[in-house]
Order: structure tokens, then C-alpha cells, then sequence
């Protein structure tokens, strides 16, 4: 079957009524005929920015809205971040993921940002940035500086998404996506499962993403990490075995999309995380932390490589690539 951008909410639900086994191994049926099995991406993450957002996302450490008693940091200088992008390849990692609490970078940023794409392009690394919303303008000069994706979360369904954010609309996320995509970069778009939402809204968010004009090449699956101090502090946890079946239904609808295990992994058994594997999820981030939580690390992450056989992605960018951008610079 090839790719599909006409995927119903119909559709979407019967493949979550599924028999849990027989979802898994269609799943991974599907990831065999699109990727290499046996075989996942790594990307590590940065946060170039820490805190004092004027969002209100409710299960997040770093919105101002919230007292989650976050230590807040300014931007930080491009010298270090480079150094981060040279460990991040010594571990094996082939994408390097900068995030800013922003609600949109300020003209003022944009220098600084586009800096630090060149130059963490220029390590090898396929690059990515997370800076809120964008406009077209501030789109394509990030591609022309090198940028290859745009990390941009439609978070939840278009139904439930104002109870979770008030400060911007879904509708505004749409628009940078298209922004994103209008100026040729690649998207990075998913969600956050556990939110207190329903399966009807998981369903809503997976058909947002699988009827987009083109699916994303990246879908974070995100498990709400709770927050001290947040709305969402305290809301039930989701059952693990739902959190696995939205990512082989996700698998199944975005065939050629990369499916990555990201906030929430860092409380999953060994067993849980190949369950994820094996229902199509094909990427991870690696490392300590992730923007302002925890993650599994990069000691527990070789081992977990290891004991399940897996074999980590080569990168991706050219040396013909990379020789054109050094001739540009
Ligand atoms: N500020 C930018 C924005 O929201 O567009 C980018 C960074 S934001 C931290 C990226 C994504 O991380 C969010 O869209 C959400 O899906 C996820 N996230 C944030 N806090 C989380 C938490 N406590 N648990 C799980 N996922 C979280
Ligand atoms: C995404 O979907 N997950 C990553 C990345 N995109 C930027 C962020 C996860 C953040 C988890 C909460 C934190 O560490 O603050
Ligand atoms: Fe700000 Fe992003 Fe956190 Fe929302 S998710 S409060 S936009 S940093």
C-alpha cells in the first residue's frame, strides 16, 4: 500500500480496535516493507533556551504561567552549544535538536540562531530546531541557513487542544507548518499522549498529522512527563499498552514517517521500549536530559541497543552535501 493523505477517523479507529497483537505485528509488517529493520535514528536535544515562556501549555516545566520551580536560563552562547553537537556525535547521534522557549523568535534571535545552524550543520549533523512559532520570512532563512527540520507539535486533537493551551491556536500551528514546509524544510511534528485526553482525541491527533498534503518525515511520540506545579501535575497516568498502539496505528498511516520514542521513556521498562520497537517506532532521543527532564542516558540506552540487537542509523547528509555548504560558507 502507498503512502495515503486521505486517511479517515473511521479508518483510525478500527485499527485501534484492533486485537493488541494483531496492531504490533502489522505494524511492524509495515515498518519491514519502508525501513531496514533492526535499525533506529538518534537524535539528542538542547535547550538553547530555558523557561520564562509566555505560553500557558499546561504540562509544561517551562511556561511562566506555572511555578514548576524550573531553573530558567538566557540564551546560551553558540561556542557551547557546539561543544554539546561534538559529543552528540561521539555518542552515535546523527540529529541535533535545539529548543528555545519561545512563543516565535524575536528578529533579534534570528542572527543568533542562524549561526548556530551553520555551524552545527557544518559537524555533520542533520539539524533541527524547535523555536515556537514562525513565520515565512523567518522559515526560509533558517532553511537557507541549513536547517533540515522544523520541530512544530500539533500536541493533541483539534477538540481537546484548547484544554491545554490557550496562548495559540491550532490553527496557528497549521500555519507554521505550512510556513515550514512552503520554504523546504522537513517537518517534525506529533504529540503528547496522557494528557487526561480521550482515545477519541489520539485518534483526532493521528488523523490531523496522516491528512496533512505531506506526512511528516518526523513523529515524536510524546508520554507526559508530570510536572510539579503544572495543571497536569496530577492526571491519571495512560496505560502503556495505549501508548504502543497509538505508535504502530501511527506507523501504519505514516508508513514512511520516523516514529520517535521522546519525552516520557525515561520511566519505561526495557520491555516496554521494544514493545514500542517492535510496533514501528524507529527513533529515540538519546542522552541525560531532554530539554528540562530526564532521560534514559546514553549508558542504559547502549545496553538496551545491545541486548535487543538494534543497530543505530549512519547519517544521513552527503559528503557532497556538506562540500557545497563549506563552498557556500
Ligand atoms: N517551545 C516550543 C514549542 O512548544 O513549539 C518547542 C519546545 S516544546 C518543549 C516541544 C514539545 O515537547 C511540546 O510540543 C510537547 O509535545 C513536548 N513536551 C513539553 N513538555 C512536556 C512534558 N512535560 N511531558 C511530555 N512532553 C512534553
Ligand atoms: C518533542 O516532541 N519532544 C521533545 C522535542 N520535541 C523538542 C521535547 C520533549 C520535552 C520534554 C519535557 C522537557 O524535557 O522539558
Ligand atoms: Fe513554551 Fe513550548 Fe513549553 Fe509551550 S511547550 S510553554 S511553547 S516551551
Amino acid at each position: 500500500m502507498g503512502i495515503r493523505n486521505d486517511w479517515t477517523r473511521d479508518e483510525i479507529q478500527a485499527l485501534y480496535a484492533l486485537p493488541f497483537l494483531d496492531l504490533v505485528f502489522e505494524a511492524q509488517n509495515v515498518h519491514r516493507k519502508n525501513f531496514v529493520a533492526n535499525t533506529v535514528q538518534v537524535s539528542t536535544l538542547l535547550s538553547i533556551k530555558t523557561g520564562k515562556c509566555p505560553e500557558d501549555c499546561k504540562y509544561c516545566s517551562q511556561s511562566a504561567h506555572y511555578d514548576s520551580k524550573l531553573e530558567t536560563e538566557k540564551r546560551i552562547a553558540v561556542e557551547k552549544v557546539i561543544e554539546e553537537a561534538k559529543q552528540a556525535v561521539e555518542q552515535g547521534s546523527t540529529r541535533f535538536c535545539m529548543g528555545a522557549a519561545w512563543r516565535n523568535p524575536h528578529e533579534r534571535d534570528m542572527p543568533y540562531v542562524l549561526e548556530m545552524v551553520k555551524e552545527v550543520r557544518a559537524l555533520g549533523l542533520e539539524t533541527c530546531m524547535t523555536l515556537g512559532m514562525l513565520n515565512q520570512s523567518q522559515a526560509e532563512r533558517l532553511k537557507d541557513a541549513g536547517l533540515d527540520y522544523y520541530n512544530h507539535n500539533l500536541d493533541t486533537s483539534r477538540e481537546y487542544y484548547s484544554h491545554i493551551i490557550s496562548t495559540r491556536t491550532f490553527d496557528d500551528r497549521l500555519d507554521t507548518l505550512d510556513h515550514v514546509r512552503n520554504a523546504g524544510m522537513k517537518i517534525c511534528s506529533g504529540g503528547i499522549l496522557g494528557l487526561g485526553e480521550s482515545q477519541k482525541d489520539r485518534i483526532g491527533l493521528l488523523y490531523e498529522l496522516a491528512t496533512l498534503p505531506i506526512h511528516p518525515e518526523s513523529v515524536p511520540i510524546n508520554m507526559l512527563v508530570p510536572i510539579e506545579g503544572t495543571p497536569m501535575q496530577d492526571v491519571e497516568k495512560l496505560d502503556v499498552t495505549e501508548w504502543i498502539r497509538t505508535i504502530a496505528v501511527a506507523r501504519i498511516i505514516m508508513p514512511k514517517s520516523y516514529i520517535r520514542l521522546s519525552a516520557g521513556r525515561e520511566s519505561l521498562s526495557d520491555t516496554d521500549q521494544a514493545m514500542a520497537f517492535m510496533a514501528g517506532a524507529n527513533s529515540f532521543f538519546s542522552g541525560e536530559k531532554l530539554l528540562t527532564t530526564p532521560n534514559a542516558g546514553d549508558g542504559r540506552d547502549k545496553v538496551l541497543l545491545k541486548k535487543l540487537g538494534l543497530n543505530v542509523e549512519k547519517p544521513k547528509l552527503s559528503i557532497l552535501e556538506l562540500t557545497i555548504d563549506a563552498m557556500q560558507a
